[in-house]
């Protein structure tokens, strides 16, 4: 059994950060016995016609997609591609968008033969075997496909008691060296579950009410095995790392006994963290917190059930700051019976608090208390259009606010932001910058530079066929005279700084992040796998 896993597009704004979910599914499709390959179309161009070059190389048997609410359609559309190119291929998605819309999806597209909805891995192990035999799919838990035209909607799976059973991700079939050329860190989780319920938030509907904690050995684990990549920096995402002190001691513990060296971020709620929890992580290289506040009116945090008070929050960020860390605070707007008033509490309570702080829009994804009860809230929903939900723009409307007046107030903040900003990048070309507000503009230019490369195919298209000069043979100068030449033509095709561009060349070089091939008479510069293996 071969099983193609993808990973559809998504825009650089969005963070382009190497996918967690896919390697859980790819590692447990390898663990019921399938031969997995993931396509990875974030960080490599997308066009049905690679799509089916690489379908007509591995001829797998099943393909299964993941997505996010704003990739959606994306998604759906690779995946239709795939069965229309080969009808016998079994046509899969997962995650949690279509894992609360799969009736929808599947009425939607016939393409798809099935959904798996919810936690992914016990599904997996159970289909896996059953893949091409339909008769077998109405006895597995937690799938929705049609049959004989009609759509059957299986009783939702259990939640899987022991995480520390699963595989580890399998981000070696990722690759690797790509993102590292990107830069994002890697993200882990260490829990799954949340007895919270925040009425926006689909997440805790995917992991349920309970916290099943992985153990601290595991999660070290798998933080070696990241680092064995040459990768050194990890953001630990679920929110409640910090939520038991007595593990992250352990999970700290365990770093320092193995006397492991990385940065790492984490995610985590304002009423769970205290000073001997951050001191600990500092000490093991966090260096920032990432908090989801939601507002500054202690009312609407009542109302949309996040159980966390200002006071806690302040604390929170005074206590990053007293140990020496960043901390970042994110609000969102447009929530049910905001006002110009709420909105103006909140930007005045951001503001006030000493951390980074950014807004996003409310966005009522499927699933969410929110949408499910709307008509409870002083809020409508304007919009079923999924390709929306980026939450970068309002997409909703209370009484006292509308769409217009909800983007307005995040404009002027960005709009203060940009201006900051077109003043640093003036500072880089005058030369009156700061080492450090120099580094800043390098970094953003040279991740747009990279992420063009990469979205674009940019290596494989410009750097092949590179005419080589017989006369030279030392090896060096070969090396040279190819990036050298590929260089040039980055220089012509994207009209980026030249010099930015030898750089991030260089450094791709010297890293093993692309490597020549002798080509006959060419050479051609091309992405290895990771940097360790081609
Ligand atoms: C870790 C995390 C991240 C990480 C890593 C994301 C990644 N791509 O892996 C980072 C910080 C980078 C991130 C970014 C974003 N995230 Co996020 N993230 C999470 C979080 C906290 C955990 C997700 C996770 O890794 N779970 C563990 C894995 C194993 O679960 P999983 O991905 O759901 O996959 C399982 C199943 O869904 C299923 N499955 C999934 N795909 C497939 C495919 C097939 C074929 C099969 C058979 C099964 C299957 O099996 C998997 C194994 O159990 C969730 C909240 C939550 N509790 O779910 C939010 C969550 C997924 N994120 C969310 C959002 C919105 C985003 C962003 C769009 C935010 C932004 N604007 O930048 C980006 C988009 C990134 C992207 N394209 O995925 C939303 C998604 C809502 C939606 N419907 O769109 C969630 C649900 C949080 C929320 N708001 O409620 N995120
Ligand atoms: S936002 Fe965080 S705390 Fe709130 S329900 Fe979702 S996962 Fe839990």
């Amino acid at each position: 059994m071969r099983v193609a896993v993808i990973a559809p597009p998504y825009p650089l704004e969005e963070a382009p950060a190497p996918p967690l979910g896919i390697t859980y599914v790819a590692a447990a499709f390898a663990a019921a016995g399938a031969e997995v390959k993931i396509l990875d179309y974030i960080v490599s161009r997308y066009t049905p016609e690679k799509l089916k070059a690489e379908l007509d190389a591995f001829r797998p048997d099943a393909v299964g997609a993941t997505s996010v609410t704003l990739n959606f359609y994306g998604a759906a559309d690779i995946v239709r591609t795939a069965k229309r190119h080969n009808p016998d291929i079994v046509t899969m998605m997962g995650g949690p968008h279509v894992s609360f819309d799969a009736e929808n999806t599947l009425a939607a597209y016939p393409e798809i033969d099935l959904i798996v909805r919810g936690e992914g891995e016990q599904t997996i192990a159970e289909l896996t075997p059953h893949l091409k035999d339909r008769n077998a799919w109405p006895l597995i838990k937690g799938i929705t496909f049609r049959q004989n035209g009609r759509l059957v909607v299986n009783p939702q799976r259990e939640f899987i008691d022991d995480l520390d059973t699963l595989p580890l991700p399998a981000r070696h079939l990722l690759p690797l060296s790509r993102y590292q050329a990107l830069g994002y860190p890697i993200s882990i989780i260490t829990s799954r579950g949340c007895p919270y319920s925040c009425i926006f938030c689909q997440g805790r509907r995917m992991v349920g009410k309970n916290i099943r904690k992985r153990s601290a050995a595991r999660i070290v684990n798998e933080i070696e095995q990241i680092l064995s990549y040459g990768i050194n920096r990890i953001n630990v995402a679920d929110d409640l790392f910090t939520s038991d002190k007595a593990r992250v001691m352990d999970v700290c513990g365990e770093i320092q006994k193995r006397d492991l060296s990385f940065t790492w971020s984490a995610f985590a709620r304002v009423n769970t963290v205290d000073r001997e929890t951050l001191q600990i992580m500092k000490e093991t290289g966090c260096d920032s917190v990432s908090f989801g506040v939601e507002s500054g009116n202690q009312e609407m945090l009542r109302r949309i059930r996040k159980n966390i008070t200002l006071d806690q929050v302040r604390r929170a960020v005074r206590l990053c700051n007293d140990v020496g860390m960043i901390a970042h605070t994110s609000f969102v707007v447009g929530l049910p019976g905001e006002s110009m008033e709420t909105l103006e509490e909140t930007k005045r309570f951001a503001g006030s608090l000493g951390s980074l702080y950014g807004y996003h829009f409310l966005t009522p994804f499927p699933g969410t208390t929110v949408r499910e009860e709307v008509d409870r809230y002083d809020l409508e929903i304007l919009t079923h259009d999924w390709s929306r939900y980026d939450a970068n723009s309002a997409i909703v409307r209370t009484s006292s606010l509308s769409p217009e007046q909800i983007n307005a107030f995040v404009g002027e903040f960005e709009r203060e932001i940009e201006k900051g900003w077109e003043k640093q990048v003036r500072g880089y070309h005058e030369k009156t910058n700061t080492h450090t507000e120099n580094m800043q503009v390098e970094g953003n230019f040279k991740m747009r530079f990279v992420f063009r490369l990469l979205s674009e195919d940019l290596i494989e298209s410009l750097g092949c066929n590179l005419p080589s000069d017989p006369a030279i043979i030392d090896r060096e100068k070969i090396l040279e005279e190819a990036a050298e030449q590929l260089c040039l033509r980055l220089e012509s095709a994207t009209g980026t700084d030249a010099g930015l561009i030898r750089r991030t060349i260089r450094l791709f070089i010297d890293h093993g992040y692309i490597k020549l091939r002798q080509d006959g008479k060419t050479h051609a510069w091309r992405w290895t796998h990771n940097n360790k293996v081609d």
